[in-house]
């Protein structure tokens, strides 16, 4: 079978966690970082280590079949590419942000202001979407220094902590974007067989993370409020205790609303509870 290629970033934020993403897929290669391409052995699949930045493009125009990218870099380079699969890392939001001493109030308040940004594509459809009109000085690097330097009266850069706005004298202002990293392909690819298999593959490392392996010990008589709290995959498996009247539940539990429910679980009697990981979960 002719293999597809895969771009991701070569490093940066996104690299580990992609590298990790496609190991737990099952996929063997080495990650060298002097390489530019991979061969994985055991999946008719190519990695190409690229700058983010380059990522869209390639996919788009057809260099590589496939991309994983985050989506603030999906709409500042404005590619024709097929959103696949939302891969739940790389969590930040575009924000507009401003001195801590600034008086700006609302979003109009930026008309005739300067505004610092690596995303000018995207705060211009922002801008124009909200009708200010603002100047939108490009920068590659070190957006949140520019107001101290006098070069800008705002800036619009991606926060995830919110540590370097807060080290730099700038509060959050307004959201722009929301983003995360996706699986990018080129238009007509989603229906391939290669792309099918891996995003089943990727689809159960997913569910599996959201997901914890849970066993407990119950007195049969709360058995029935234990299962009442407990939706499982199926059902919860039930298993005798050598002690009479006593069952392990093993079942699985969504990391969302984990702790809620251990508690709820421990109120109708449910003792020694063991949590496990969940490495897949393919259904
Ligand atoms: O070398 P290459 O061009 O490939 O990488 P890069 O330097 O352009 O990108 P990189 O590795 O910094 O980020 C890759 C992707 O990670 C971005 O395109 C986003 O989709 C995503 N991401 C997630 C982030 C952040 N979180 C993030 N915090 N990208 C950048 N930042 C930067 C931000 O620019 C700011 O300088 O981190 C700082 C803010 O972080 P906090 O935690 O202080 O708020
Ligand atoms: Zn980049």
């Amino acid at each position: 079978m002719t293999s597809l290629k895969i771009a991701i970033q070569k490093s940066g934020r996104l690299n580990e966690k992609s590298v990790e993403l496609l190991k737990n897929c099952g996929l063997q290669f080495e990650n060298y970082k002097s390489s530019l391409i991979s061969t994985v052995y055991n999946f008719p699949l190519e990695i190409l280590f690229l700058r983010d930045d380059d990522i869209p493009e390639y996919v788009q125009d057809g260099i590589a079949d496939l991309g994983i990218v985050g989506e603030n870099v999906i709409h500042e380079t404005q590619v024709d590419v097929h959103y696949l699969q939302r891969l739940g890392f790389g969590k930040c939001m575009l924000k507009i942000a401003i001195p801590n001493q600034s008086h700006l109030n609302d979003i109009q308040d930026l008309n005739g202001k300067a505004i610092a940004t690596s995303y000018p594509v995207i705060l211009k459809k922002y801008l124009n979407e909200k009708g200010v009109s603002a100047t939108i000085r490009t920068i590659s690097g070190s957006v949140e220094i520019s107001p101290s330097l006098g070069l800008s009266d705002a800036i619009c850069d991606i926060v995830s902590t919110g540590g370097t706005l807060r080290s730099n004298g700038l509060k959050p202002f307004a959201d722009v974007l929301s983003s995360e990293a996706v699986l990018i392909g080129k238009n007509g690819i989603g229906s391939h067989d290669i792309v099918i298999e891996l995003m089943q593959r990727i689809q159960s490392v997913l569910r599996a993370k959201e997901t914890k392996y849970v066993v407990l010990n119950v007195e049969r008589s709360n058995l029935d409020c234990i299962i009442n709290l407990l939706p499982g995959v199926k059902s919860p498996t039930v298993v005798p205790l050598a002690e009479e009247n006593w069952v392990a539940v093993h079942t699985a539990i969504e990391e969302h609303d984990f702790w809620e429910k251990i508690n709820q679980l421990k109120a109708v009697g449910a003792q020694g509870i063991i949590v496990m990981p969940v490495e897949k979960i393919i259904l």
